[in-house]
């Protein structure tokens, strides 16, 4: 079903418990302009009723060409931080909001269009991604999160090397070294991002809150907070009706063994 609420630079339809968004200016490669973020923001912040996983991609020929520079203007300072924290707003939205999302990826994923696609959970590459933070080269600086995702994917050498240097990632690098944690062949993205997305839906729900939220706060604490956050919440997932009912059915023989499909 298309959703109607949305900017007319994102199409976004429900298909089952899937909502699928797509970034939708292909004459401007999918740059993103302020319209676009805060349509994303909204998305998120209101997810409909029965969703349980979202799938973002690009239309065209790329995913997307990062901020819309033309809308960089001449603001000020003070303008400069606010811009930048609505950016940072928004992709905290799609990270640490109802549900998971699996991005994918094809053509130019560069400047604020990484910044998106690493706001998801999952990012599935298509053969012709490319990946760069041209912020470097316009003598700018990266501003919608990058510097706290992009580290925590690749390693804050290689990010500061991609910025330093103008230097691009290939899709199969980009594989190798975590920016992707799948890569297919050209045009079977969404596919593969559809198949992911119903197992995603097929969890159960603590178990997709605790991967979305408590995971991430775990990895930044110390062993010792780690340690007794991972069990806090073991012991609730554990505990939950669903939990029960699923080790129920393994013990009876009747749950799929690991690796079936
Ligand atoms: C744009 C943008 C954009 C294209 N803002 N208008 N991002 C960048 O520095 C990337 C800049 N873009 C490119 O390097 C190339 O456009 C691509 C490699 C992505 C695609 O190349 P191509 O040959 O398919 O397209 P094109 O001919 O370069 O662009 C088509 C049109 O889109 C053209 O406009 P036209 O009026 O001449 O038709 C381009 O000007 C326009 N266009 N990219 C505005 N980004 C939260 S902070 C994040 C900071 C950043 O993201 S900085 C990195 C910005």
């Amino acid at each position: 079903m298309l959703l109607k609420s949305t900017p007319n630079t994102i199409q976004a339809e429900t298909i089952g418990e899937i909502l699928t968004l797509r970034i939708s200016r292909i004459e401007k490669r999918n740059a993103l302009n302020d319209e676009t973020i805060l349509g994303l923001e909204r998305l998120f912040s209101c997810m409909p009723e029965g969703i349980k996983c979202a799938v973002i991609y690009g239309e065209g020929k790329h995913f997307s060409a990062g901020l819309d520079l033309s809308e960089l203007k001449e603001r000020d300072v003070v303008e400069g931080i606010f811009h930048s924290r609505m950016w940072h707003q928004a992709l905290d939205k799609i990270q640490f909001g109802k549900v998971p999302v699996v991005a994918v990826l094809h053509g130019a994923v560069v400047g604020g269009g990484l910044e998106l696609a690493s706001a998801a959970h999952i990012r599935v590459a298509e053969s012709s991604a490319f990946y760069a933070l041209p912020e470097g080269q316009r003598g700018i600086f990266v501003g919608g999160g990058a510097s706290v995702r992009i580290p925590k994917l690749i390693g804050m050498a290689r990010m500061q090397d991609m910025m330093f240097t103008g230097r691009v990632y290939t899709a199969e690098e980009g594989y190798t070294i975590g920016l992707s944690q799948y890569l297919v062949e050209e045009g079977k993205g969404f596919e593969k991002a559809m198949e992911l997305a119903r197992k995603i839906s097929s969890n159960a729900a603590m178990t997709n809150y605790a991967l979305m939220h408590v995971l991430p706060k775990i990895t930044e604490s110390s062993q010792d907070q780690g340690l007794m956050m991972e069990s806090l919440m073991a012991a609730i997932a554990q505990s939950s009706p669903e939990a029960k009912e699923r080790l129920r059915l393994f013990l009876d023989g009747k749950a799929k063994k690991v690796g079936e499909q």
